[in-house]
Parts: structure tokens; C-alpha cells; sequence
């Protein structure tokens, strides 16, 4: 395949971040001599972006493919069409896959146009199951940006299934839809009951309830923790890039997620939001602390009290001299939390193309302004990036917007290697039995030997470009192209 390196910005229109997470899945492992310290729990499922709330993308799962090929199927288990667009990643559980996609696969000619979709297909064989569509808004690319469809990628929890829309709602949905035979409630008011529909449980609206402009697209991906939702809102800009219209609305809500009231609301931002607020949340224990924490739109991280919202820590990822939006970046990435620290690349918009980036190990113990006191190291060698870290046994993999992919030593931030994979990459590793695999923009999944010492095991094409990334469960791995969804697993 032709493939030359990216030095402008590439073809799409924007951005996706939300895509962009990280969590690792641990299984139960029996026989495993080095085991990774990951945070998945280990039941086989994958129910969020980054597989826990801590959002570090580390599994110990076993059985994972190493080699496979869409073109003559081998180790390709089932493939399923989506849209022409697909920026969320999928997220599996209940003996179901869900992910986001844009409407030019009409399945319903009752549902036409560009709307944003999401569908569930079952796990063992992709059968599609049933969709919720939702029309553009109404006020257009300022808000809703076309054909880009659900970004958010879903949270399942209970046989209840939460994502943000195209138009700013937060939804709870039944996994089983109308499948049950029964409508279930508070919201009772769907148009479509088929098989082949959405059952609603209840709403909240970010535009209508708490006042977000989201900045072309709203796309947060939803982490959970106890009776408690926390979403980032993607208040932004409009479309004259100089104008907050909104700068009361908060940046990050908590909701309950029984019954979809507000809890709480943070607005440090305030008019600062350099462009948009595409980062999504992050839960974990920190220091005996229960903490949310917020990547947002003035380049700040920000750590709050779970159950509260108070705020206990702020920290600027850019060098006070920078100037937006040439030195100056904002935040897409989504924070990972590991052992009482966060990590967190900044970047920009995949629209303003390359440029320098920084990725900082911070101390989330401290209180305050910790942009001092709270480094403990910042590794400035990588370029702008979108993607969110995977941290294992004592390494962190991040990649970053112009291709390069770095290992680094968790605790010095000390440079162990770098590979070049010669495309823009917008989704981010997962490390996995005794594999690393990250996705990028030329539909290339490169996989790497984990370890201080560079190893490329494969690369393999998926056909078309990748926005998103790998994932397993239950020994399989799921990956969406722009159009398919793939469930890969050894035959
Ligand atoms: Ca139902
Ligand atoms: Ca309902």
C-alpha cells in the first residue's frame, strides 16, 4: 500500500477525541508469569471507553489475535456495516456490541437523512439488533457538524446503556430496546417501538439544561462511579473562533444516573475555552480521595471531588509563553489515572494539523495550583496529540497526531523508543497479552512487542482509515473502520 508520511493535516474535517480513551481490561489470569498491573476487571467485558473508569487501556486477557487479514478473513470472526463515518469506539457488554456511526447505511428508509446513529449488534455473531437515530441540529455545523455522526462511545452498566448525542442529550437507553416486550420508563414517549428501535429511559438535555454550545460536535463519553454519570459538556467557540456564547455553561456535570438529574457543575473554564472541550472524564481513587478528572477547553486539567464537585487540584499543560494556537494547545486526549497520578498528552483539533505537543506525569494528591508542585516529569519531545496513554507494567505507550509512537519509563518520563508509523493516528494503544496495538489514519494496526526494547510483531490493514481503537473482550478484539465493525479473534 502507497503510503507517504503526513505532513500536512489530513483530509477530515475534525475532530474526535472522545475517541480517544483509554482503559485497560484485566482478566482473571491463572498461569500468567508476569502480570500486568491493569484495571479491568476481569468479567470479559468492555463497557466503556478505556474498559474502567480509571480509563488506562491494559487488559489481561489472553488469546488475543496477533495476525489476521480482512481481505481473505483469517481470524476475522464477523464483520458488520456501519455508516460512511465512524468516530466512536466500540464498547461491549451484555452479549452485545454498540457503537456510534453517521446515517448513510439507512437501515430504516422511516429514519432518512444525515442523523447520527447508534447500533448494537449481538456479540457472537454481529447480527445488527436495533438503532437510535437522531436528526442534525437544527442550527447547523456551528453545533452538529454533518455527517460525523455519534462520537461518544457508551457506557454500559446494569443493562443500561448511556451516550451522548449529536444534538447534546445524554441518553439512557434498555440494551434490550423494545426486545422485552416492554417500554420501559420514565420516558415512555418513543416513536418507534419495533424490534429494531431504542427504548428510552430518560434524557437530559446539555444544551437546554445547562446552556453547552458545543464547539461542531458534542462528544463525551460517559464514566460512571456509584449512582453518579459524569460527562464533559463540549462547551465551545462559535464558528467565528472568537466568541464563547456560553461561558457560564459548565464544562464537566455530574448526573444521577438512576434518574438523570443534575447533581453538580464545574465552570472554571469560564470564557477562557481556547476552542472547543473534547476531552472526556475520568474516575479513581487518588490518594484516599474519590476524584473526577476533567481535561478542558483552557489547556487545564482539573481534579474534583466525586461525590461533590468541589474542586481539589488545577494544572496547565502548556508553557506559560505559548500562544494559541500556534504553541498554545488544548486538551482532547482523556486523562488516564495510575497509581495516584494522572497522565495526559495536550494537543489540538486534527483540523489544525501537526505541531508541538507535551505529556506530563502529574501528582494528583496535591491541592491547589499543582502546575508546579504537581510535576513530576514532562516528556516534550512529542507532537500534538489526540490519543490517551496506556500505561503497564512501569511503561506508558502514547502515540501521538504526526505518527510517532513513544515509550516512555512511567516514573522518569525517560525515552525508551519511538516508532514512526507514518500516518496520523487518532485513537490510542491498548496492551494486551503480551501485545500492543495501535490503530492509525492509513487503516494500518501496528502491533509491538510491550518492553523498553523496540519490537514490531505485525501490521495489518483494515482497509480503510482508522479513527478509533482496538478493544477486547471475551478473547476477541472489536475495531470500527470509517464503515465496518470487525470482531477479530483466533479461528
Ligand atoms: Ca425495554
Ligand atoms: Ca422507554
Amino acid at each position: 500500500m502507497l503510503r507517504s508520511k503526513v505532513k500536512g493535516q489530513r483530509s477530515n474535517r475534525f475532530l474526535f477525541p472522545a475517541l480517544i480513551a483509554a482503559v485497560p481490561l484485566v482478566c482473571a489470569i491463572t498461569m500468567a508469569p508476569a502480570r500486568l498491573a491493569a484495571s479491568d476487571p476481569g468479567t470479559g467485558d468492555w463497557p466503556m471507553w478505556g474498559g474502567t473508569p480509571d480509563r488506562n487501556m491494559v487488559s489481561n486477557m489472553k488469546g488475543l489475535p496477533a495476525e489476521w487479514d480482512v481481505k481473505t478473513k483469517k481470524n476475522i470472526k464477523w464483520v458488520a456495516d456501519l455508516g460512511s463515518q465512524s468516530y466512536g469506539n466500540p464498547v461491549v457488554a451484555g452479549g452485545m456490541v454498540f457503537v456510534g456511526t453517521n446515517n448513510e447505511l439507512v437501515r430504516d428508509p422511516k429514519q432518512p437523512g444525515d442523523r447520527g446513529v447508534l447500533m448494537a449488534f449481538r456479540e457472537s455473531d454481529g447480527e445488527f439488533l436495533w438503532q437510535q437515530t437522531h436528526v442534525k441540529l437544527e442550527s447547523g455545523r456551528a453545533n452538529d457538524w454533518p455527517f460525523q455522526g455519534i462520537a461518544s462511545s457508551p457506557l454500559v452498566e446494569n443493562g443500561r446503556l448511556y451516550y451522548v448525542s449529536n444534538r447534546g442529550v445524554v441518553f439512557c437507553l434498555d440494551i434490550q430496546g423494545f426486545r422485552d416486550n416492554e417500554n420501559d420508563g420514565p420516558f415512555m414517549d418513543e416513536k418507534l417501538t419495533s424490534p429494531f428501535d431504542a427504548d428510552v429511559i430518560w434524557t437530559f438535555d446539555m444544551l437546554e439544561e445547562v446552556g453547552s454550545y458545543p464547539h461542531n460536535l458534542s462528544n463525551s463519553s460517559p464514566v460512571v462511579w456509584g449512582d453518579m454519570l459524569y460527562l464533559s459538556t463540549s462547551n465551545g467557540q462559535d464558528e467565528s473562533h472568537v466568541n464563547i456564547p456560553s461561558p457560564r455553561a459548565p464544562a464537566i456535570i455530574a448526573l444521577n444516573k438512576q434518574t438523570g438529574k443534575l447533581i453538580w457543575e464545574d465552570n472554571s473554564v469560564e470564557d477562557r475555552i481556547l476552542h472547543g472541550q473534547w476531552s472526556t472524564p475520568t474516575v479513581g481513587r487518588i490518594g484516599g480521595a474519590l476524584q473526577v478528572v476533567s481535561a478542558q477547553g483552557d489547556g487545564w486539567v482539573r481534579g474534583y471531588e466525586a461525590e461533590t464537585g468541589k474542586k481539589l487540584w488545577e494544572f496547565d499543560t502548556n508553557p506559560k509563553d505559548s500562544i494559541w494556537p500556534r504553541t498554545r494547545n488544548e486538551l482532547i486526549a482523556t486523562p488516564v489515572i495510575v497509581e495516584d497520578r494522572v497522565y495526559i498528552a495536550n494537543g489540538q483539533d486534527p483540523e489544525h494539523g501537526e505541531g508541538i505537543g507535551h505529556f506530563y506525569a502529574i501528582d494528583a494528591t496535591k491541592r491547589g495550583d499543582i502546575t508546579q508542585t504537581g510535576a513530576i516529569w514532562h516528556f516534550d519531545k512529542i507532537r500534538r496529540s489526540i490519543s490517551t496513554a496506556a500505561i503497564a507494567d512501569g511503561l506508558v505507550y502514547i502515540a501521538d497526531f504526526s505518527g510517532y509512537f513513544h515509550c516512555l519509563d512511567a516514573k522518569t518520563g525517560q525515552l525508551y523508543w519511538t516508532h514512526d508509523v507514518f500516518a496520523a493516528v487518532w485513537g490510542s494503544p491498548l496492551v494486551a497479552d503480551g501485545k500492543v496495538y495501535l490503530a492509525d489514519e492509513d487503516g494500518d494496526v501496528v502491533i509491538m512487542a510491550p518492553g523498553k526494547e523496540k519490537k514490531v510483531l505485525a501490521e495489518l490493514n483494515m482497509g480503510s482509515a482508522v479513527y478509533g481503537t482496538v478493544v477486547p473482550a471475551h478473547g476477541t478484539l472489536f475495531l470500527n473502520n470509517r464503515s465496518q465493525l470487525f470482531a477479530i479473534a483466533i479461528k
